[in-house]
């Protein structure tokens, strides 16, 4: 490798690295289905895990009363009575743990009928495209110092 080969590396990288980095690290975005059964007091299942981004299709059915399905922060509302089925669908655009609480006064314990989504970051592609850029950052810089080396040697 001669100092020109090195210098076009070392003046493509600031380019190569962020443009590596977008194009992995886009989120790509997942249809996910759930068959959620409202009952009382409780939501079947209780706790919804998905990616940020990720499409969400809930087919809400309940097998005893009318029940909601309230996330407030995902503007998502919605009710379905016994024998009724509901598609709610949303897309899963902010990262945390949202309660899901029933929106139609059920019985004794509907105030404790709460469910939960849980929306993930989807960091792990961030990271692992960060560390590899430094791996080839410390590997060009080293590669630079030993041609430095080699330059200084020949002379
Ligand atoms: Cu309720």
């Amino acid at each position: 490798m001669n100092k020109r080969h090195l210098i076009l590396l070392l003046l493509s990288l600031p380019i190569a690295v962020p443009l590596f980095t977008s194009i992995s690290a886009q989120p790509q975005s997942t249809h996910r289905y759930f068959n959620v059964t409202a009952r009382q007091f409780a939501y079947e299942p209780g706790t919804i895990v998905v990616n940020q981004g990720d499409i969400v299709t809930v087919r809400l059915r309940s097998a005893d009363v009318t029940h909601g399905f309230y996330i407030a922060e995902l503007g998502v509302n919605e009710t379905v009575s016994f024998g009724e089925e509901k598609i709610i669908t949303f897309v899963a655009e902010k990262v945390g743990a949202f309660k899901i609480r029933c929106s139609v006064t059920c019985g004794p314990l509907h105030p404790f009928m709460v469910g939960e989504l849980i929306v993930e970051q989807k960091g792990l592609n961030v990271v692992f495209i960060g560390s590899t850029a430094i791996i080839i950052l410390v590997g060009v810089v080293s590669f630079a110092l030993i041609g430095k080396k080699r330059v200084k040697v020949e002379q």
